[in-house]
Order: C-alpha cells, then sequence, then structure tokens
C-alpha cells in the first residue's frame, strides 16, 4: 500500500498488534531488563562476535534523527594497537582532569564510583564503539547543516547502551574529556566529532558496582489526568 503525499512516497505503517495483556506484560518485561543494566568498569577479554556488534549498531541506527539526517558514525574498533592507543591518550587527559582540572566537588561526587584516570578497560574489552556526530554533510564542498544533532545521537546512545544489555554484554558511557584525540587516531572527517566512547564486552569475574539506587518514581514521573 502506497500513497503520494506532498509529492513524497508514503508506505502504510504495520503495527505491532498486541493484546492489552501483552502491553503490560511486554512493558513490564522491558524495564525489568533495563533494571538490571549497570555501567561496568572491569572488563574480561572474552571475545565478542562482529556479528553482535553489528547488530547493535544497526539497532542504535534505528533511532529518529532530525529530518531522518541521521547525523551519526559508529567506529568499532578491535584492533590491539588501535585500542592501546586511544587508552594513552585518553590516560593522558583524564590524568590531567584528576589532577587538575576537576573540581574538588565534582572528585567528591565520583567517589562512589571508584573511578580514577586509569583505564585498562579501553585495552581489555573486545571492542570499543566511538559514536560520532556529524554537525553537517559535506555536499560538493558545501557545508549542509544537521538538525537536532546532539539529541538524535544521544537517542541513538541510548537504543545502542540497552541493545549491548538485551544482548547480555556490558558497557560503560565513557566521554574523556577533551576527546578530539579520537578524530586523529580514527582518522575521521572534519564534519565528525566524537560524542561517546563505550567499551563493551563482557563483564570481568565477580566485579563489584556501587551500592546505588535509581531515583523513586514520585521524584520522576509527574501525571497530568
Ligand atoms: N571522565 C572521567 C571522570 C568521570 C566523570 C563523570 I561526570 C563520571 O560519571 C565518571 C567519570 C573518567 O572517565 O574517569
Amino acid at each position: 500500500m502506497k500513497k503520494i503525499i506532498n509529492g513524497y512516497e508514503h508506505i502504510l505503517y504495520q503495527p505491532l498488534d498486541f493484546t492489552r495483556q501483552e502491553v503490560s506484560d511486554r512493558a513490564s518485561e522491558f524495564h525489568h531488563l533495563l533494571k538490571g543494566r549497570r555501567s561496568i568498569r572491569s572488563f574480561s577479554d572474552k571475545a565478542v562476535e562482529k556479528s553482535v556488534v553489528e547488530d547493535i549498531i544497526n539497532t542504535a541506527a534505528t533511532a529518529p534523527s532530525g529530518a531522518n539526517k541521521q547525523p551519526w558514525s559508529f567506529c568499532a574498533i578491535s584492533n590491539q594497537e588501535i585500542k592501546k592507543a586511544i587508552r594513552e591518550a585518553a590516560e593522558q587527559e583524564e590524568k590531567k582532569n584528576y589532577h587538575e582540572r576537576m573540581s574538588e566537588v565534582w572528585l567528591k561526587d565520583l567517589e562512589p564510583f571508584a573511578t580514577n584516570w586509569q583505564k585498562p578497560f579501553l585495552e581489555i574489552a573486545p571492542w570499543l564503539i566511538v559514536v560520532f556526530k556529524k554537525s553537517y554533510e559535506i555536499d560538493d564542498d558545501k557545508q549542509v547543516k544537521n538538525y537536532y544533532v546532539n539529541e538524535s545521537v544521544g537517542i541513538a546512545c541510548g537504543i545502542l547502551i540497552a541493545a549491548i544489555h538485551n544482548a547480555g554484554l556490558v558497557t560503560l558511557t565513557h566521554t574523556p574529556s577533551p576527546m578530539n584525540f579520537l578524530s586523529g587516531i580514527l582518522e575521521r572527517p572534519s564534519n565528525e566529532k566524537p560524542f561517546l566512547l563505550l567499551p563493551v564486552g563482557y563483564p570481568e569475574k565477580d566485579v563489584y558496582v556501587p551500592n546505588i539506587s535509581r531515583k523513586p518514581q514520585k521524584e520522576i514521573l509527574y501525571y497530568y489526568e
């Protein structure tokens, strides 16, 4: 079934046809699944198949985006030398962050997470996914701006993180700061800026995570019925 609207072809949307019970069960089950997600900083070097990484990234790329411009690129890195170069560059910046650039308040806020400038997971995790945002496209040497780039790429990253967890893998939303070094190491074009770095793999055996909780519903959900 096709229609021309505004001069453009439209196709009939096929909605998922669940019963009320299925809707209710699926909503609850998905919440239960994602409730178990945790940011993990200690990885096993256990391999993850390339096809899995591909499925996860293709899932992220289903995200809605401003005018469907899909203003993202995903770099999937398993090459050991490149991972090492990324670790070294990230640690160089993080060392400055922890020792010079971060405020006392910030360092205090991070204490529960037991973080520091060292990032061994960048070499140990079997894959690093670096998400780049494209503020503009280069068309015949002209710059054409994209829309709602941060929102679009942020949504894609959210879906990426959900897909990683759904597959039984773990990740960390890592933003070494500044992270321009990623453009150089990965030789990305000038219209791409690094947005997020996610190590992907299995957790190290017996990994501990901070005993922190999510805000109660009454602090985040306001009904207007
Ligand atoms: N980028 C640093 C510091 C850091 C900052 C925040 I906000 C965190 O939630 C966690 C870490 C690092 O990766 O260690």
